[in-house]
């Protein structure tokens, strides 16, 4: 499973999204979209959001903090992890 992460520099939200990524053992890649203009407007080109974190599973945009909480919450999340270790 790949998880791509993009963060600003200062941003709580991104700092819980990696710390709950951290508690689950997922490891993800950060991209840090700090001052970075075009990379930023592909994010909302790709996310439709304007916040950060964008979070990322094998490609898919999942949204940010909140949403990747929910997946957790719901078991989603550690559905997707086990799926993927199972096709590894
Ligand atoms: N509901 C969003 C909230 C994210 C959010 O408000 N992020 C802040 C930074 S921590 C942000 O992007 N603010 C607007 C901006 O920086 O342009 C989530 O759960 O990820």
């Amino acid at each position: 499973m790949r998880v791509e992460v993009y963060t600003t520099r200062v941003c709580p939200y991104c700092v819980a999204a990696k710390r709950l990524l951290n508690k689950r053992g997922i490891a993800y890649a950060e991209i840090d979209v700090s001052g970075d203009h075009d990379k930023r407007e592909w994010l909302v080109a790709q996310s439709g959001q304007r916040t950060v974190p964008q979070i990322f599973i094998d490609g898919e945009p999942i949204g940010g903090f909140a949403e990747l909480d929910a997946l957790d919450r719901s078991g989603e999340l550690a559905a997707r992890m086990s799926r993927a270790s199972e096709s590894a």
